[in-house]
C-alpha cells in the first residue's frame, strides 16, 4: 500500500515554494485515472487521505474545478488559486516578479496528459462570513477532446468532476464556440443521467464559470466578467431564429447549473506561452494578465464568494463527498449508462 501512496507523490528536488517564500505545503494526487485500455478508478486510498484528515473531514466542503482539454493553461491557473489560498487571501497574495510558480503544473513526467483528476492534498480552511470554517479543495481535470476513442473518458472524467465540484471552470481558448457547448451539453448530460437521486426540485449543479483564455477582442467586449457577460449572453441567449437543437442545447445548459457566469482573459504573453525555461514568474507575464488574475482569482476563492458543496439541497462535509464520489465512480463503471457517443451523435 505504500508503494500505491508514493506513485502519487512527486519526489522533489527541494520542496516547492510559495509566492511568498513559505514551503507550499502538499501535492498534486490523483484520484481518478483513465487506464490506456479506457477502465478507470478511484484512487480510495489517495481520495480518503486528502479528505478525512481530522482537521477537516466534518468540515463543510467547497471544491473548485478546472476542467478541460490538455495544455491550456489550466494548472498554470490552478498554481495561482494555491498562492492565493496559501496567503490566506492577502492584498499580495501574488507575491514577488521573480518567485517561481509552483504546485499543480510541477509533476514527475509520468503523469503529464493522463486524463483523469487530481485534488492538492491540502484543503485549505477558510472562515465564511457566517463565521463557519469550512474545507476548501482544488481539482485539476483534463481529458484529450480530440480523439474519438476517448470520448467516453472525456465525458465520465468531465461529468464526474461536474457532479464532485461546488464550482466547475470550463476553460476554454479564445472563444465560446459551439463545439464547446456541445462537449458542455454531452458532458452535463452524462452527469444528470448518472444522478438518479436528484429530484427534479433543485438543478443538478452549482456553479459553472466559462473562461475564455487569449481573449483577443477587447474592443468587442472588454476583459473580466463584464465582457464574458456580454459574450456569453450572446452564445446562451435562445431565439426562433436558431434551429430547434440549438435552442434546446442552450435550455439543456442553462437548467444545469444554479449560476452560469463567464470571464475573459487577456493572452499571458510570449514568454507564457512559447518559452520552453519560463517557469511561472510574474515578471515574464503580460502586466494585462496579472491584473485580471487579481480580479478572478477572489471571484473564485475569497471568503465572501466560497460556494459550499450541496446535494440535493443539502451541504455536505469532507466526510460526506467521499461517499459520493465512490458511489459517483461506481455508477460510471458500471454498464447502465448509454455510450455517450451515441448520446453525442443523438444530439447534434
Ligand atoms: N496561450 C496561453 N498559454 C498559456 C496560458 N496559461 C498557461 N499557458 C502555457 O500553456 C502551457 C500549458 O499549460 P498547463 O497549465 O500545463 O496546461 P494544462 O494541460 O491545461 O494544465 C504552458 O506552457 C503554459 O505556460 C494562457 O492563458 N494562454
Ligand atoms: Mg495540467
Amino acid at each position: 500500500m505504500a508503494e500505491k501512496s508514493s506513485r502519487n507523490m512527486p519526489s522533489y528536488d527541494s520542496p516547492p515554494v510559495s509566492a511568498t517564500g513559505a514551503p507550499l505545503k502538499g501535492y498534486p494526487i490523483q484520484v481518478v485515472v483513465a487506464n490506456d485500455d479506457h477502465t478507470f478508478g478511484l484512487d480510495e486510498e489517495s481520495l480518503e487521505h486528502v479528505l478525512l484528515k481530522p482537521s477537516i473531514r466534518n468540515k463543510k466542503v467547497v471544491i473548485v474545478s478546472v476542467a478541460g482539454a490538455f495544455r491550456k493553461g489550466k494548472s498554470f491557473l490552478l498554481d495561482f488559486f494555491l498562492r492565493y489560498l496559501s496567503a490566506k487571501c492577502s492584498p499580495d497574495w501574488m507575491g514577488g516578479d521573480d518567485s517561481p510558480l509552483e504546485g499543480f503544473s510541477w509533476r514527475g513526467g509520468s503523469e503529464r496528459d493522463t486524463t483523469g483528476i487530481l485534488l492538492w492534498s491540502e484543503p485549505f480552511i477558510c472562515r465564511i462570513p457566517s463565521g463557519e470554517e469550512v474545507a476548501v479543495l482544488l481539482m485539476d481535470t483534463q481529458g484529450a477532446f480530440d480523439s474519438e476513442s476517448t470520448v467516453r473518458d472525456c465525458a465520465t472524467v468531465f461529468a464526474l468532476s461536474t457532479m464532485i465540484s461546488s464550482v466547475q471552470v470550463f476553460n476554454l481558448t479564445q472563444n465560446i464556440q459551439e463545439d464547446d457547448l456541445q462537449h458542455l451539453q454531452l458532458f452535463t448530460e452524462y452527469g444528470r443521467l448518472a444522478l438518479e437521486a436528484n429530484d427534479n426540485v433543485c438543478k443538478p449543479f452549482q456553479k459553472l464559470e466559462f473562461l475564455v483564455r487569449d481573449w483577443s477582442f477587447p474592443y468587442e467586449a472588454g476583459y473580466g466578467s463584464a465582457g464574458g457577460k456580454k459574450i456569453m449572453e450572446r452564445r446562451l441567449t435562445v431565439s426562433n431564429k436558431q434551429h430547434p437543437e440549438l435552442q434546446q442545447l442552450r435550455r439543456h445548459i442553462r437548467s444545469c447549473f444554479d449560476d452560469i457566469s463567464c470571464f475573459l482573459l487577456p493572452h499571458p504573453g510570449l514568454k507564457v506561452a512559447t518559452n520552453p525555461h519560463f517557469d511561472g514568474r510574474l515578471r515574464d507575464i503580460e502586466p494585462d494578465f496579472t491584473e485580471q488574475l487579481q480580479i478572478l482569482v477572489p471571484l473564485l476563492l475569497s471568503p465572501e464568494n466560497l460556494i459550499v458543496k450541496e446535494i440535493n439541497g443539502s451541504k455536505i462535509t469532507c466526510q460526506d463527498l467521499v461517499e459520493y464520489f465512490k458511489a459517483y465512480v461506481n455508477i460510471y463503471q458500471g454498464e447502465e449508462l448509454p455510450e455517450p457517443k451515441s448520446m453525442l451523435q443523438a444530439s447534434i
